[in-house]
This record gives structure tokens, C-alpha cells and sequence, in this order.
């Protein structure tokens, strides 16, 4: 964990408004660690509905959800007085620096991120677009335009971050020491992938089967029952065993990271206890862990002046910081800056 010196560096990160309700996944992997990070970076944080265009979603829906997507930030403990919260269409510069990274940007380099093979082979060459594409583009442009040291992400964000950092060190180097900062990635290994509940091998994906995610905002009865039915190994000892018994040790992980007990303890507690103990346990665990979390997410969305307020507030904070770094890269490269 960084020391109080850090509170003078920048940590960034987004979730993209994709969905009514973040998941398991999006919360251990990212979202916690956001709220962490708080207390020893300056924090600048993001419901990215630009990423969220990529998979051509219904405005009405967008809309919904970008406001959806904010009001779990807080209530998962973003604090709008210590960190920017803000929307990323309300700061043009992310577009804007966008188009400079295109120009020093490889076609093949763009073109190796798995991400995109993924979700191009899924979606099909007539569903594919340019957006899609130059999405690892924008999230580069989303980091260095805040001048981030820290990017907490879970690790299907690993290789983007790659990326950006190349092309952080790329302006350094075309344009001059001191153009961009150079990111880290900032991947906590015990939660960096929690998995699918059916299928282990899988990461928990928004665009996954409903049975095998646990959404934050899910009611009680939904949790325990995606949770009990979880799929699980051959054999019946619990064992921290992530090759060979995928299923518990992704309830393990999640337990784990739930209540702050190490996987291994948690063996020595379930030692000769059948795996239906475990699920009941877990999902009781789980039940309370996000009660606090769908009761605050209803109140922030029950003030809608409020949450507006705190979104302009914290676009107005990223403007300016925005504006600056993007007047700094765009001079470098000899385009104007706006008035
Ligand atoms: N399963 C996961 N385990 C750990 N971290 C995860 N993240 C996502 N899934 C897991 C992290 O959550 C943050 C937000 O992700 P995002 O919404 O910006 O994009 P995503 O990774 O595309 O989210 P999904 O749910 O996985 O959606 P699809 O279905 O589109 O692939 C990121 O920090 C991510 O690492």
C-alpha cells in the first residue's frame, strides 16, 4: 500500500455503464480497491459510457444505466469529497486525445489485443466496428490525460494497460521527457479474476449466463440461490486446490476476500465438512456483504438532484486537469490547443 508521500499521485480507473447492476467480479476486482486507494492517492473516477458505445447500446438504456453505474461507485464508498467521480462524455479532451494516441499507434499493435479477438469473433465481422477497435486507444487516453501512476483493474485490463503504458513511454520519447506519465497497473492477485459460477474456467462477465453471475444489486434470494448452485469439483474435500478444483476455489476466493480470512484458514475451518456447507456459509456472507451496498445504491438513485451534482462536480475537477494535460500533449505535437 502506498504511503501518505503518494496522496500527491494520481490513481485512474473506469467500469463501463454496460449493465443495470455491476457484478461480483467488477466489485473484488476493481471496485474495491478503488475505495482503498482513496486513502493514499489523489483518485479520478469514471463511469466510461464512451467504452460502453463499442457494443451499440439503446440510449434511453445508457442513459439509465450510466446514472445506475454512479450511484454504485458511492455506494461501494467512492467519495466524491476526496476522489472525482465524474461521467466520461462530459470531458471532451478523452475524444481528443484519443485521435493523437490513433496517430502514434500501431494498426497490428491495436490489432494483437485479445480482448478485441474475443469479443470481435463473438459479436462477427458485420457487428465489428471501428469503436470496438480503438477501444484500448481510449482507455489509454482515459489514463494519461490525468497524468495516473495507478490504474486499479482487475486482469482482463492487463494488456490494455500494457498498452497504455507503451504509448505513455511512445510520447515520451517522440515528443519529450515529461509528455506523459507512465502508468502502473495496480492488480491485486488473490481477486484479479473471480470466475464464472458455472463454467470456473470463464471470468464473471457482464456478457455472461445470469446463472452464473452474481450481480451487486441482486435481491437476497437471487444471490443464495446462484451461489448454492454453483457448479463444483469432483471430490468432495475442500481444498485450495485453483488447477484441479476450479469451482472451490473460486467460492473460496470470493469468501475470502468477503470476510478477510485467508483461503487456507478457511480450509482448516471447513476441514470435514461437505461443499454444500460452504455454499450455505457463502451465501450468507455474500447476502450481508451486499445488503448495505443495494440499500445505499436505492438512496443515491432516489435523489436524482443530488447524484447530478455530484457528477458535475466531479466533471468540472476533471476538466480542468484534462485540459491541462491535453493542451501539454497537443502543443508537443504541434496541433492547436482550444481557447
Ligand atoms: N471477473 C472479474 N474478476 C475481476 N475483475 C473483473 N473486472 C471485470 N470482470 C472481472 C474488472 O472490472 C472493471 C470494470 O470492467 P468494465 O465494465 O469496464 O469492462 P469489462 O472488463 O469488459 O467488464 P465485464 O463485466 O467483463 O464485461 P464484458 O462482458 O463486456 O467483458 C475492470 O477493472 C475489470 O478488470
Amino acid at each position: 500500500m502506498a504511503g501518505v508521500s503518494e496522496l500527491n499521485r494520481r490513481a485512474f480507473s473506469g467500469i463501463q455503464p454496460t449493465a443495470d447492476s455491476l457484478h461480483l467480479g467488477n466489485y473484488l476486482g476493481a471496485l474495491k480497491q478503488w475505495v482503498e486507494l482513496q486513502s493514499s492517492f489523489q483518485c479520478v473516477y469514471s463511469v466510461v459510457d464512451l467504452h460502453a458505445l463499442t457494443v451499440g447500446p439503446d440510449p434511453a438504456a445508457l442513459r439509465q444505466r450510466v446514472r445506475a453505474t454512479a450511484a454504485q461507485f458511492l455506494a461501494a464508498g467512492v467519495d466524491p469529497e476526496r476522489s472525482i467521480l465524474f461521467i466520461q462524455s462530459q470531458v471532451p479532451e478523452h475524444a481528443m486525445l484519443t485521435w493523437l494516441l490513433n496517430c502514434i499507434t500501431g494498426f497490428g499493435e491495436a490489432g494483437r489485443m485479445t480482448q478485441f479477438k474475443d469479443k470481435s469473433a463473438r459479436l462477427g465481422e458485420k457487428g465489428v466496428t471501428v469503436g470496438l477497435f480503438d477501444y484500448p486507444v481510449l482507455m489509454a487516453a482515459d489514463i494519461l490525460l490525468y497524468d495516473a501512476h495507478v490504474v486499479p483493474v482487475g486482469e482482463d485490463q492487463r494488456q490494455h494497460l500494457e498498452l497504455s503504458r507503451d504509448l505513455a513511454e511512445r510520447l515520451n520519447a517522440r515528443y519529450g521527457e515529461g509528455t506523459a506519465v507512465v502508468p502502473e497497473a495496480y492488480i491485486v492477485k488473490s481477486t484479479a479474476k473471480i470466475y464464472d459460477l458455472q463454467d470456473p474456467t470463464a471470468k464473471m462477465s457482464k456478457t455472461g449466463h445470469p446463472s452464473g453471475i452474481i450481480e451487486l444489486l441482486d435481491e437476497p434470494k437471487v444471490i443464495a440461490k446462484r451461489i448454492k448452485a454453483a457448479v463444483t469439483d469432483s471430490g468432495m474435500e475442500i481444498t485450495w486446490d485453483p488447477e484441479n478444483k476450479p469451482g472451490i476455489a473460486n467460492l473460496l476466493s470470493i469468501y475470502s476476500a468477503l470476510t478477510g480470512k485467508s483461503p487456507q484458514q478457511l480450509v482448516q475451518e471447513y476441514e470435514g465438512k461437505m461443499y454444500g456447507h460452504l455454499k450455505v456459509d457463502l451465501a450468507d456472507v455474500a447476502v450481508e456483504a451486499l445488503r448495505p451496498f443495494r440499500e445505499k445504491t436505492a438512496l443515491f438513485l432516489a435523489d436524482p438532484s443530488q447524484l447530478d451534482a455530484i457528477l458535475d462536480q466531479g466533471a468540472a475537477r476533471a476538466s480542468e486537469i484534462a485540459r491541462q494535460v491535453y493542451g501539454r500533449v497537443a502543443q508537443r505535437f504541434g496541433v492547436s490547443v482550444p481557447r
